[in-house]
C-alpha cells in the first residue's frame, strides 16, 4: 500500500537527545540506543470507520518518537500495518450492505488524509494484512513444524506454552488474561483448545467470508497477531526498538505477537520497548468504533478546525494518561495556537536557544509533551509581554515547534 506524503522536518541547531521511554514489559523507563537506523513498528487501523481522536492521540505519540530520533540525526525505519480484513470490518460491510474491500479502501484513504493534515510522519512501509498473506502462510507452517501450533477443526492455533517468555509483555495474571482475551478477539471458551488463551494463527475458510490459498494450511485467512508479526519481521527483523500501539493492544495483541516472533526465531525479545498510549474517552467511556462514541478528525476538519489546534489538543495530554475529549480541551488548544502565532508573528523576540533545549529535554523524558508546551507558553508570554531583541528568534521557535511537535505555526 502507499502511505501519505511527509511534511518537511526542519533541522535544528544543537544536539538532539536520546529517548527515555516507558516500556510495558519491564514496567520502567528504558533509554533506547538505536543504531544509525532506529526501527519502530506501530499497529495501524482496522479501516471500518473514520479516524477518531483516540487513534490520532496514539499516532501522535509515535510521531513524537520519530521526531526525537530524527533530531538525533538518525534515520527512522517506521512500519505500520492496515488490518484490512477482520471480523469487525466484515460485519460493518455486511450491516451497511457495502463491499468490504471498498469499505476498507475508503476508510484507509480518509485515514491518510487525516494523518497528512495532522502532519504525522508517514511510515516507510505501509502494509495491508491482505497483501501480507503470502508471507504469513510459511510462518504458520513453520510454527506447526516447530510443534508450537496445532489444528482444531481445520483452524490452526498457536500454543502459548511454546514460548518460555509468554506473559512478559503485559505481565498480567491468568484471570486477567482470560478476561481480556474474550473481550479482544480471542475465544477462550472454545472447547478443544490446549490452553484457553491460545490465539488463532489461521482460520479455515467460512461460508460467505473471504479466504485465500494457505498452502498446506488449506484455504482461509490469517489470525490478527501473526499478521503484524509477519510484517514486522519482514521489514524490521528481530530486536527492533519500539513496538507501539494503544494500551488496549498490550494484551493479547502485543503479548501474542512477541511470542509468535520469539518462537519463530529463537531470539528474545522481539522489541526493546513495548510502548503503549493511554485511551481517549468521550462521555466517560473509551472512544471506540464498536460503541460509536466518537469525535472524528475528518469531522473537525470539515467544521473548519485548524489541524494544528487538533494536534495541540493531543499534545496537551501526556501520551500515557487516559483522558477525556471535551469541547473545552479543544478550545484551550485553539487559544494556545492563537497565542503562539501572535508571538511568532514578530521576527524578534527573547532568545529561543534555551527553549529548544527545554523542548528536547521534555520529549526525551518519556515524551513529556505537556512540559514542552509549557516551555513554549513561557517563551510566547515573554515575547508578548516584553518583546526581545534576538533577531530571528521567532523563526527558531517556529522551526522547533514544527520539527519536534509537528505543529505548523
Ligand atoms: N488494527 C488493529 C491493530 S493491528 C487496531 O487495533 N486497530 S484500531 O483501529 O482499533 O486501533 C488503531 C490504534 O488506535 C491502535 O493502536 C489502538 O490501540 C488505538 N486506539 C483505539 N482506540 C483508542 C482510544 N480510544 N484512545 C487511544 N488509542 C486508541
Ligand atoms: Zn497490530
Amino acid at each position: 500500500m502507499h502511505a501519505w506524503p511527509a511534511s518537511e522536518v526542519p533541522a535544528l541547531p544543537g544536539q538532539g537527545r536520546d529517548l527515555r521511554i516507558h516500556d510495558t514489559a519491564t514496567g520502567g523507563l528504558v533509554t533506547l540506543d538505536p543504531g544509525p537506523v532506529a526501527r519502530i513498528y506501530v499497529c495501524g487501523i482496522t479501516p471500518y470507520d473514520a479516524t477518531h481522536m483516540g487513534h490520532a492521540a496514539t499516532y501522535n505519540a509515535f510521531d513524537l518518537v520519530q521526531r526525537v530520533w530524527l533530531d538525533t540525526k538518525r534515520q527512522v525505519h517506521y512500519v505500520q500495518n492496515v488490518t484490512d480484513v477482520d471480523d469487525p470490518l466484515l460485519e460493518r460491510a455486511e450491516r451497511d450492505g457495502v463491499d468490504w474491500v471498498a469499505l476498507a479502501e475508503k476508510e484507509t484513504t480518509l485515514f491518510r488524509e487525516d494523518m497528512t493534515a495532522l502532519r504525522m510522519l508517514p511510515p516507510k512501509h505501509y502494509i495491508g494484512a491482505v497483501e501480507a498473506i503470502p508471507g504469513i502462510v510459511p510462518l504458520v507452517e513453520r510454527l506447526r513444524e516447530l510443534g508450537a501450533a496445532y489444528e482444531l477443526d481445520g483452524d490452526v492455533y498457536f500454543s502459548v506454552e511454546s514460548d518460555p517468555h509468554f506473559g512478559q509483555v503485559s505481565n498480567l495474571d491468568a484471570a486477567a488474561m482470560r478476561l481480556l482475551s474474550a473481550e479482544r478477539g480471542g475465544d477462550p471458551d472454545r472447547p478443544g483448545k490446549k490452553n484457553p488463551l491460545d490465539p488463532m494463527l489461521w482460520m479455515a475458510a467460512r461460508e460467505g467470508e473471504p479466504s485465500w490459498d494457505g498452502g498446506t494450511l488449506g484455504r482461509g485467512r490469517p489470525g490478527w497477531h501473526i499478521e503484524c508479526v509477519a510484517i514486522a519481521l519482514d521489514h524490521l527483523g528481530m530486536g527492533f526498538d519500539v513496538q507501539g500501539g494503544g494500551s488496549d493492544l498490550a494484551f493479547p495483541h502485543h503479548e501474542m505477537g512477541a511470542s509468535h516472533a520469539q518462537v519463530l526465531t529463537g531470539e528474545f525479545p522481539m522489541a526493546k520497548a513495548y510502548v503503549h498510549a493511554g485511551m481517549v474517552a468521550l462521555h466517560g467511556e473509551k472512544m471506540s468504533k464498536s460503541k460509536g462514541n466518537l469525535v472524528f478528525v475528518s469531522g473537525l476538519r470539515r467544521d473548519g478546525v485548524d489541524p494544528a489546534a487538533i494536534r495541540l489538543t493531543l499534545l496537551a495530554h501526556h501520551y500515557r494518561s487516559d483522558w477525556e475529549w471535551t469541547d473545552q480541551v479543544l478550545r484551550d488548544a485553539k487559544d494556545r495556537l492563537g497565542r503562539w502565532r501572535a508571538a511568532v508573528s514578530q521576527p524578534d523576540g527573547p532568545s529561543a536557544d534555551a527553549l529548544v533545549e527545554e523542548i528536547r529535554a521534555a520529549l526525551a523524558d518519556d515524551l513529556d509533551a505537556p512540559a514542552a508546551l509549557a516551555a513554549v507558553d513561557r517563551w510566547a508570554d515573554l515575547q508578548q509581554r516584553e518583546g526581545g531583541t534576538d533577531t530571528g528568534a521567532s523563526g527558531v521557535v517556529t522551526r522547533a515547534v514544527d520539527a519536534l511537535l509537528g505543529v505548523a505555526l
